[in-house]
């Protein structure tokens, strides 16, 4: 990825689930030094702000889909300001929870249709976030955004998504906490999910490496969607569905390292940080630092080895 213009823009949206802190998430990575650190890489760096959206919501009773007007309210406003900052540089966007992505990403599809571009999605995370407002047990729709952006029905009263993103351009990485209907969708879709045991045996660089040769033949453009649960919880504590047995520091560094260097990120959402939740700042500050990974920092320019 070469220096360009970076757009931080803030979505404390906390209402895609019933515990709250998400709110804090954007001011979190402002005091880990977002800003700083990407200015130090070369990238021309411009905080936009918060987005604005309903804070406070009671919590819906057990079962029922929490907040709804809320996530649909936040999804209008997320979805015009991605669109918007997609054509000005690359948009980072600072979570707030991972509802959040329904409009962020529907942002970035209508974008890239305008564009005439095919869109991939990376999903790295311990869930798929694939239920429906029908489907979901929890209610909470920070679990249903992958299901919403690919099309599926039961989302009456959202804006209709005006590029829904074909199954096969999904890529998930780090599953582990997958529910009955989301596993049968998945089965049944042939969408490319790596789970934990996938990347124990084979490593997370081969399947990634292989998804970024499928987008690149593509000439897609790739968002990247990083749940803070993707990460092993002894490293990353601030979030409130940990989940064990997640991505190691090295792995997720590499992950970023290799996403840097295929030059085909465009956009990329930060979810799911509890600041309330966190070790003196640590979760944060590793989101911080996997970002810089992305945008480019590295020990060496080239490798003092070959890798092959
Ligand atoms: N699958 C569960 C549900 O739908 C848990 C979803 C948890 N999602 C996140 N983001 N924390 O990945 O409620
Ligand atoms: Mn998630
Ligand atoms: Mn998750």
């Amino acid at each position: 990825m070469s220096v360009g213009k970076c757009i931080l823009i803030g979505a404390g949206m906390d209402c895609g689930k019933r515990r709250r802190g998400c709110v804090m998430g954007p001011d979190a990575y402002r005091t880990a030094g977002i800003a700083e650190e990407l200015s130090s890489l070369g990238w021309q760096v411009e905080d936009r702000g918060n987005v604005d959206g309903p804070v406070w919501v009671e919590d819906a009773p057990k079962g029922e889909v929490h907040a709804l007007t809320e996530c649909i309210s936040w999804t209008e406003k997320l979805a015009k300001a991605s669109k918007t900052a997609m054509k000005q540089g690359f948009p980072v966007f600072m979570g707030g929870d991972h509802a959040l992505s329904l409009g962020t990403v529907a942002g970035v599809a209508a974008h890239a249709a305008e564009r005439g571009r095919p869109l991939f999605v990376l999903w790295l995370d311990a869930h798929p976030d694939i239920n429906t407002p029908q489907t979901t047990t929890s209610g909470n729709l920070h679990g249903t955004p992958i299901a919403y952006l690919t099309g599926q029905d039961g989302f009456e009263g959202f804006p209709p998504v005006p590029a829904p993103v074909p199954t096969e351009n999904v890529c998930f990485i780090g599953l582990r906490s997958v529910d009955k209907p989301e596993r049968e969708f998945i089965q049944q879709s042939g969408m490319t999910a790596i789970d934990m045991r996938y990347i124990d045996e084979r490593g997370i660089a081969a399947p990634l490496r292989e998804f970024l040769e499928k987008v690149a033949a593509a000439n897609g453009l790739l968002h990247v969607s990083l749940d803070v649960d993707f990460l092993e919880p002894s490293i990353a504590p601030a979030v409130g569905t940990t989940v064990p047995g997640g991505a190691t520091f090295r792995e997720a560094h590499l992950v970023m390292e290799i996403l840097h260097d295929s030059d085909l990120v465009t956009s990329l959402d930060l979810v799911e940080l509890n600041p309330f939740l966190d070790d003196r700042g640590k979760t944060a500050s590793l989101m911080v630092d996997l970002t810089a990974s992305l945008f480019g920092r590295r020990v060496f320019d080239r490798p003092t080895h070959s890798y092959t």
